[in-house]
């Protein structure tokens, strides 16, 4: 496959920042709390009037992230609660009506360009607010509203919406979601793809669908699991395409802030995860959900300057490879002519690997020897990952 220069980009960056950010962190619960909680919209709708996010800062936001080493980040504009983190002119339910009155992607987008990340806009096409949602799909049933609406006139609503993200923001690509919500419908695809690459021809389009990606998209994305791989929360298609890849994943079990999980994942099985990632030619997109004043917690932002500290050490093991194979204990990127093995597991200090020859060096301080193939392993180090290069 060709690939356009956006989609290089893409491959060679490797790893972004996901954002889940709306209303629903003042509950503190994750972004579905409205769905799980069967809060009907006449109760969920006044969160809005308390959405001050007094602390919310754009640039410091986006200098953490660019020092945890990410290339770009998505932000959800609008989350399956339909509420609008952006000035929407379709809409009055939107962060612009707020206490916090402002406008968060513009401000984002700013941050981002300020700093040199790039911005993805996350756009849910499932929406528990919308009257003429309708019929309903799997999930919104709890919302309280009146039984009926007309497809058409949604059609045509989410459809500006994007529309307009694309013409005021100018995102650097699209990542939607919530299609796998009525599966069967007709969401005019064809028509939204055409629209946004008509807008910005080198937008890249991504669909958070499940499935086999549709034509007119440009990246294709899996969800809390390696790209291929079977089950999982997420019943995510084990097709992989030769589009650019990326898996989405969140550093505790939340997307939306939620104060009661803690179960976050160490850096360890993060970098674990990013080297796999990597070796199997996909990106990460690592997840935070901001609290609702606007500040990140505390034990992701430790978690992402550690990983931003490696990735300057190891990040030529990373950035601008492509994906090589993934085995139990190790994964393999390459540069051109130059390979990376990384050891994620220490567990045998005997290792088959695909290399022959003793070009091999190590880039942490590991000691061993390779003889026919096989890696003797005589002392580790203290690094989480292993990485050896072979030029
Ligand atoms: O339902 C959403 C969920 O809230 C979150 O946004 C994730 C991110 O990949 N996607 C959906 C489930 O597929």
């Amino acid at each position: 496959m060709k690939y356009t220069p956006s989609q290089l980009w893409f491959m060679d960056a490797k790893f972004g920042i996901f954002i889940h950010w709306g209303i629903y962190s003042l509950l503190k619960r994750g972004e579905w709390v409205m769905h799980n909680e069967k809060i009907p919209i006449s109760k969920y709708e006044p969160l809005k009037d308390m959405f001050e996010a007094s602390l919310f800062e754009p640039q410091e936001w986006v200098e953490l992230f660019k020092d945890a080493g990410a290339r770009y980040v998505t932000f959800t504009s609008k989350h399956h609660d339909g509420f609008c983190m952006y000035d929407s002119a379709l809409t009055e339910y939107k962060v612009t009506n707020t206490p916090l009155g402002r406008d968060v992607v513009g401000e984002l987008r700013d941050a981002c360009n300020d700093e040199g990340l790039k911005l993805f806009l996350y756009y849910s096409q499932l929406d528990w607010h919308h009257p003429d949602y309708y019929p309903l799909g799997r999930t919104g049933q709890y919302a309280g509203r009146v039984e009926g609406g007309d497809w058409e006139r949604y059609l045509e609503y989410y459809i500006g919406q994007v529309r307009e993200l694309a013409v005021n923001y100018k995102p650097f690509g699209f990542w939607l979601d919530g299609m796998w919500d009525k599966p069967d419908a007709d969401w005019k695809l064809h028509d939204l793809y055409q629209m946004i690459h008509s807008i910005l021809p080198n937008a890249l389009i991504g669909n958070n669908h499940h499935r086999k990606p549709y034509p007119g998209e440009d990246f294709q994305i899996f969800e809390q699991s390696l790209p291929g791989e079977e089950g999982g929360v997420v019943k995510n298609t084990t097709y992989i395409s030769d589009l650019p890849l990326e898996t989405c994943l969140t550093i505790n079990n939340s997307w939306g802030y939620n104060e009661q999980d803690h179960q976050h994942k160490s850096v360890e099985k993060l970098l674990e995860y990013l080297v796999k990632t990597a070796g199997m030619n996909s990106n990460l997109l690592l997840n935070v959900g901001p609290r609702p004043d606007g500040t990140i917690q505390k034990e992701h932002v430790t978690r992402l300057i550690r990983i931003g500290e490696w990735l300057r050490k190891y990040g030529e093991a990373i950035y601008r490879t492509r994906g090589v194979s993934v085995e139990e204990n190790y994964s393999v990127t390459r540069r051109d002519e130059v390979q990376y093995l990384m050891i994620t597991t220490k567990e045998s200090n005997v290792l088959k690997v695909p290399f022959k020859y003793a070009r091999l060096h190590s880039l942490t301080p590991l000691k061993f020897e390779l003889s026919n193939s096989v890696l003797y392993i005589s002392e580790w180090s203290k690094e989480p990952i292993e990485i050896l290069k072979l030029e």
